[in-house]
């Protein structure tokens, strides 16, 4: 075992050229601090190895390296927040999610936008890959080719070093894609295994035949199971089967060979030193393989991430990692750590409550809350300094199975898989229905998978017929961004919704997102609608506004920072009644009729004053805010 004295030399020795001696110190303060969290995690995964104590040496120094070479912009931000470490649970956070293309065109015309994020309140601004992707079809690049470039067809590396300084001095936080999971085939990793580097084939999983392939499909389940069925590709170059969870062209890193870890973090750090402040961990909850089981979050992946945390401590403890699990509602707090359980150790600031997103969609098909109310009873309290992101909508499907459980226990019950397929048709517009979405890697009509489409379409604003169908729409899409903002989360709202924008069937044309129904939801940002934006006869006037006067309402509201109590109160089946504290309602009608809802004192509705005091009806999918009277 290496111990305490033998490694702070190795994290010290890189700064010793260093001019700041308190640079030192602050290292030697944070090592202390993290030590043991992280030496345990990563012997536990790599201890047994002969070569560990060297590798985590070396891993130490690197470490010192990148906090030497840390921005002084960025090492005072880092002490900012470590004197402030619940700096983002703020009531005032708000996130916003784009792709750099449909947002700015290019890294450079995005920082154009910064005005316009500013009038929403924006302060966290998450912009999908803007690395450079696989060469063709790269999953809207999600398969990167390299971890060090932009992609060229969105600036270079100056550009985002450029605009991540811009939104910095703008008070937005950049939150970026660390997609660790896998790497594209066209990344050198791949390239080098493929030319027969045995030291980079190891970087992957690889098998000569079916036999383990097989044993692991037995109990892993299929992320694309239409266009990319399975989870192993054969690839000719490499004599066999590499594990792909995702896309054919997606590697899976093999987190088991500690190189990976070591060059992954290093990756993130580096990118942290351009300026990038959030980091969201995608795939995370399959970063670990175990036979027998779904290879999602298990220990090992959460012991990656632990480490992952120490290592950003140490070297960049201004940023926040942000876990992208899509998984049930049970194993959704373990990725935020806690103080108890995981050896107590804390593991990412930041989770996506992929659960109550789904479960408002389904409250919405059902015009029933039951859905709603499970997943909140299953939401526990968060350890200290974490928080969940809350959102209607982003560039990836609706995942209905991270629903199984409350599916089965929710009123009325019965078959979990009918229940969520039911909503599923739903959203593509099935009979009566309003909506105008396509399910998602699933042709069987009695099994869920995914829906795509774009929140106004998939809430009836697309097929609204005449102005009574579209005001509903918008009260739906307002009710879903309301319980989102008062939640208790960091709300990111996602591009376009702000401007009820609605499906682009574009990408029907285009080969390489053809099959890809995920693209109905990924538009450019509508100009015309965004000139509109304060024109109260437009659709985009009406979300525009309407959700402006919430985010206007929530900065003065205390009781909707992410870390206030959160209590459902008793209510009609269709309603949700989510007490923040005890001076703050909010209300959902999630049905097409008005429906009362008993008042305990007096209170008024944070948006027009207006007073009510022991019932209020609320109107069809009304979203009511309501704050105790003085
Ligand atoms: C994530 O996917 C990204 O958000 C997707 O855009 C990528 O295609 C994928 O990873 C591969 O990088 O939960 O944890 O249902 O929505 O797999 C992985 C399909 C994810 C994706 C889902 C999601």
């Amino acid at each position: 075992m290496t111990d305490f004295p033998d490694s702070l030399p190795a994290l010290l020795a890189p700064l010793a050229a260093h001019s700041h001696h308190a640079l030192r110190d602050t290292a030697t303060r944070r090592y202390t601090a993290q030590h043991a969290v992280l030496h345990q995690r990563l012997h536990a995964l790599y201890g047994h190895r002969p070569d560990f104590a060297l590798w985590y040496g070396k891993l130490l120094g690197a470490i010192g390296s990148l906090l030497a070479q840390r921005p002084a912009a960025l090492q005072a931000q880092d002490a900012r927040r470590e004197a402030d470490p619940g700096w983002f649970l703020d009531q005032r956070m708000l996130g916003y999610c784009s792709y750099v293309d449909r947002l700015g065109g290019t890294l450079r015309g995005v920082a154009h936008r910064i005005p316009y994020l500013e009038e929403l309140g924006v302060r966290y601004l998450h912009l999908l890959p803007f690395l450079r992707p696989r060469a063709g079809e790269n999953d809207g690049g999600f398969a990167v080719a390299s971890f060090d470039e932009v992609d060229p067809k969105l600036g270079e590396n100056g550009d985002l070093d450029m605009l991540a300084a811009k939104l910095r001095n703008a008070g937005i936080s950049l939150c970026s894609d660390f997609i660790l999971n896998h790497v594209a085939d066209d990344h050198a990793w791949a390239k080098g295994a493929k030319a027969g580097d045995q030291a980079l084939r190891d970087y992957f999983l690889v098998y000569p035949d079916r036999t383990m392939p097989d044993r692991y499909e037995a109990t892993v389940g299929q992320v694309f199971p239409q266009v990319a069925p399975g989870n192993f590709t054969h690839v000719e170059a490499m004599g066999g089967w590499v594990w792909t969870t995702f896309y054919p062209y997606q590697w899976d890193l093999n987190y088991a060979n500690p190189a990976v870890f070591a060059d992954m973090a290093q990756t993130l750090l580096r990118l942290a030193n351009r300026g990038i402040e959030v980091f969201r961990l995608d795939s995370t909850a399959f970063l670990w393989k175990r036979e027998g089981t779904n290879c999602m979050n298990q220990p090992e992946a959460h012991m990656l991430l632990q480490a992952l945390r120490a290592i950003v401590a140490i070297a960049a403890p201004g940023v926040l990692l942000k876990a992208e699990a899509i998984v049930p509602t049970r194993e959704l707090p373990a990725y935020l750590g806690s103080e108890g359980g995981n050896g107590g150790a804390a593991e990412c600031h930041i989770a996506y409550h992929s659960s109550l997103m789904a479960a408002a969609w389904g409250a919405m098909a059902e015009q029933d809350a039951a859905l709603l109310k499970a997943v909140i009873a299953r939401t526990p309290a968060l350890p200290p300094a974490a928080s969940w992101l809350s959102y209607v909508r982003c560039h990836d499907d609706i995942g209905w199975n991270v629903l199984k459980a409350e599916a089965a226990e929710a009123p009325p019950g019965g078959d979990p898989a009918a229940r969520l397929a039911r909503i599923a048709r739903f959203y593509t517009g099935e009979g009566n229905s309003y909506a105008a979405g396509a399910s998602f890697q699933s042709s069987d009509p009695n099994a869920a998978h995914g829906s795509n489409g774009a929140t106004a379409s998939l809430l009836g604003l697309q097929t609204a017929r005449d102005d009574v169908e579209r005001r509903a729409a918008l009260r739906r899409d307002l009710l879903l961004h309301g319980l989102a903002l008062a939640f208790g989360a960091l709300p990111v709202l996602y591009m376009g919704d702000e401007l009820a924008q609605q499906n682009d069937d574009s990408y029907r044309e285009r080969p390489q997102h053809a099959m890809d129904s995920r693209w109905l939801q990924r538009p450019y940002l509508d100009e015309v609608a965004l000139q509109h934006r304060h024109d109260a006869s437009t659709a985009a006037g009406q979300m525009f506004m309407g959700l402006r006067a919430l985010l206007s309402a929530r900065r003065r509201l205390p009781a909707l920072a992410a870390g206030a109590p959160r209590t459902v109160l008793p209510s009609p089946p269709s309603v949700l009644a989510l007490a923040r504290g005890d001076d703050f309602i909010c209300l959902c009608n999630f049905s097409a009729q008005r429906q009362p809802q008993g008042l305990d004192g007096v209170w008024s509705d944070c948006l027009t004053g207006q007073a009510f005091s022991g019932e209020v009806v609320l109107e069809p999918y009304a979203l009511l805010w309501l704050e105790r009277a003085a």
